[in-house]
């Protein structure tokens, strides 16, 4: 199996009240692990078997469509469940802080930037905070797509696939992305991969 589920870095209910039990359940169980075993059964005679997901996605990117929605969407959860944390949100670690500084006009410029760019993506996909040519950047994806098919690096994601949010928040898709900003994120994550992609 090239693919596997990681299993969620904190227990189901540890999200509580911004990302419930039930929504966690049904957005790792059912859909992660779906992305996971239908990517592992479109590569089987590929010759992709055995690579990283990075590389997967990367080679299926406009060859394998099918292949590309499954294992985008595998890397986009993998970090996804990291992205966020129990008690969340707050600042961010300083190195970090200095370049939204410097690139995104501030952190409140930032935080409303992102949550606008969730807002604008029109039906499933992903809003996005990503290292393009050493500067920060927010960008929107569709469905499984991400940065790394644009020549640029993720470090933060939120998921707007309606499954992400519908249970806990029905439609509003703000009121979510709001939540995920103030109260979720987990900024060492970020942080870590700011450092990989810029190192
Ligand atoms: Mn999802």
């Amino acid at each position: 199996m090239t693919f596997t589920l990681p299993e969620l870095p904190y227990a189901y209910d540890a999200l509580g009240p911004y990302m419930s039990k039930e929504t966690l359940e049904f957005h790792h169980d059912k859909h992660h692990k779906a992305y996971v075993d239908t990517g592992n059964k479109l590569l089987e005679g590929t010759g992709l078997e055995g690579k990283s997901v990075e590389e997967v996605l990367v080679a299926a990117y406009g060859n394998n469509q099918p292949l590309f929605n499954n294992a985008g969407q595998h890397y986009n959860h993998i970090h996804f469940w990291q992205w966020m944390k129990p008690n969340g949100g707050g600042a961010v670690p300083g190195a970090l802080a200095k370049k939204i500084d410097e690139d995104l006009g501030g952190f409140e410029k930032f935080k409303a930037d992102f949550i606008q760019a969730g807002i604008g993506q029109f039906g499933s996909g992903w809003a996005w905070l990503a290292v393009k040519d050493g500067k920060l950047e927010i960008q929107k994806t569709p469905n499984g797509e991400n940065p790394l098919v644009h020549g640029a690096k993720p470090i933060l994601g939120v998921d707007v696939w309606e499954h992400s949010y519908y249970i806990d928040y029905r439609n509003r898709r703000p009121d979510y992305l709001k939540a995920f900003i103030e109260n979720l994120v987990n900024w060492e994550h970020v942080e870590k991969m700011y450092g990989e992609a810029t190192a």
